[in-house]
């Protein structure tokens, strides 16, 4: 099955049996590290005053959407091959007392407190019983294809989200299966049947709230929201259940007086605006139910009009070395990536958000197509020397490159001598890098300068 190598991406790296490999993929998913998907696929509606009648007919048309994601999903594949770990508090992400963090617990740990992404150490004061295990990233990737296999019997249109976690397109299922709730036990008692592993389902008009829906009902749960229940179920919660807001953003809305869903959904979108950027529209519709985007099937992603990945720092930073070894480490990504698709792209764009959120996004384009980090990476910097403004700290960085081609069309001009005898350098060492992280891993190989990065 081609497996979406978005989703996979990061778990490849978690089989990697390095100390701190543990950490490293709570790293990845705590700080939000992101992959730029331009084409994203959100399509924000009008508001309900001005529906097209193209609109009210996609309103008609609504797409049901399921959102399936695995209980506790290491720690339950643990317990079930270990009768002797069930019903204990289970944590994973290795021994307490080393310096890593929870990867996730058991349910039976969570009452204590341990959660994924805290400190060992704090999860051990928490609960002294549990017992520590080490992340087997290996055997969670099979189980994770396994299960996305009986996903795909059901719907061709499956899109992965994470190594536990998707969405299913299940517009008109209900009618095979009698109901959406039928569909819904049916594909758990499954799951149950096979991997002998609980999973939460919810339904839902959009990816949005299908998310929410199964959130609300962890775990084993089966949750459908209905539209006409918006008001009555969503509209109370608060805005953190929303997916994509978090700690920070919270605190920010929580600033303008926005507690809940239905605040933030009634909120002015022009204020909002002003706050957060094109973001803000985006949050009130989703919390309104009306930010939509199609489930994508595994082999119908949208195509990437662009390449990037951002970091949004633990703790906002002023600290210059730090956010320059930052980039660089996102560029290098960047370039891994770009030339494992085959693509060189021509813009280099840098995005800057400081702590009040004030979002900032600049670009430069070469005369010739690159997926060379060297190159990319000194346009970068030269970015950052135009934009960066030393008086405020920085909450986000991101870096992306656009404008993408898969074979150089001949005939561009080349830069400068020297730069081209550097990029020439880069050129000759680039694939040996690529063999070797191909090898041993993403994490084998980084420049050197990017040894100044301090641990967040
Ligand atoms: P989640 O689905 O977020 O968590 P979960 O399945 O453990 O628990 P829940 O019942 O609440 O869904 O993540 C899936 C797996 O991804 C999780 O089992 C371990 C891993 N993971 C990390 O390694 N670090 C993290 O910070 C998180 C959130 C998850
Ligand atoms: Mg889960
Ligand atoms: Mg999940």
């Amino acid at each position: 099955m081609g497996i979406n190598p978005r989703f996979y991406g990061w778990i490849n790296e978690a089989t990697l049996k390095t100390a701190n490999h543990a950490n490293f993929v709570n790293v990845r998913l705590t700080y939000l590290h992101l992959f730029w998907v331009q084409k994203s696929g959100f399509s924000a509606r009008a508001g309900p005053g001005d529906r097209t009648q193209k609109e009210e007919n996609m309103q008609k048309n609504k797409q049901r959407v399921m959102h399936l994601d695995m209980d506790a999903f290491f720690a339950a594949i643990e317990q079930r091959d270990n009768p002797a770990l069930r019903h204990k508090p289970v944590i994973i992400g290795g021994p307490p007392g080393s310096r890593g963090v929870v990867s996730t617990c058991s349910y039976e740990a969570r009452r204590y407190g341990a959660h994924s992404a805290m400190p060992l150490p704090t999860a051990k004061k928490l609960c002294p019983h549990a017992i520590f295990l080490p992340v087997n990233g290996a055997k969670y990737v099979h189980v994770s294809r396994r299960l996305m296999k009986i996903l795909q019997r059901y719907s061709p249109q499956l899109e992965p989200v994470s190594v536990d976690e998707a969405f299913l397109n299940i517009s008109g299922l209900a009618r095979i299966y009698k109901s959406e709730k039928e569909l819904g036990r049916k594909i758990k008692r499954d799951i149950l049947d096979e991997l002998q592993l609980t999973c939460t389902i919810g339904i839902a008009s959009s990816k949005i709230l299908a998310k929410l829906a199964s959130g609300l009902n962890k775990p084993d749960g089966l949750n459908i929201i209905e539209d006409e229940e918006m008001e009555r179920i969503v509209y109370p919660l608060p805005v953190r259940k929303l997916w994509g807001i978090g700690e920070a953003t919270e605190k920010a809305l929580a600033r303008l007086g926005i507690k809940t869903i239905g605040n933030l959904a009634c909120f002015p979108e022009l204020k909002l605006k002003k706050v957060f950027g094109k973001n803000g529209p985006l949050m009130a519709r989703a919390a309104a139910g009306k930010l939509d985007s199609p489930v994508h099937g595994l082999e119908e992603l949208p195509a990437e009009k662009s390449v990037g990945h951002e970091h949004t720092f633990r703790n906002d930073t002023d600290d210059v070395e730090q956010i320059r070894a930052q980039l660089l480490l996102l560029v290098q990504r960047v370039g891994r990536r770009m030339r494992k698709r085959n693509v060189r792209g021509k813009t280099v764009t840098l995005k800057l958000r400081y702590e009040n959120f004030e979002t900032h996004t600049h670009r430069t384009s070469l005369n010739s197509y690159t997926n060379n980090e060297g190159q990319i990476f000194s346009l970068t910097e030269q970015l950052w020397r135009q934009i960066y403004n030393l008086k405020r700290k920085i909450r986000l960085i991101g870096v992306s490159v656009s404008h993408l081609v898969e074979r150089e069309p001949a005939g561009l001009e080349l830069p400068f001598r020297d730069e081209q005898l550097r990029i020439k350098a880069d050129d000759l060492l680039l694939p040996t890098v690529d063999k070797i992280k191909d090898t041993y891993g993403e994490n084998a190989i980084w420049r050197a300068s990017g040894l100044l990065l301090k641990r967040e």
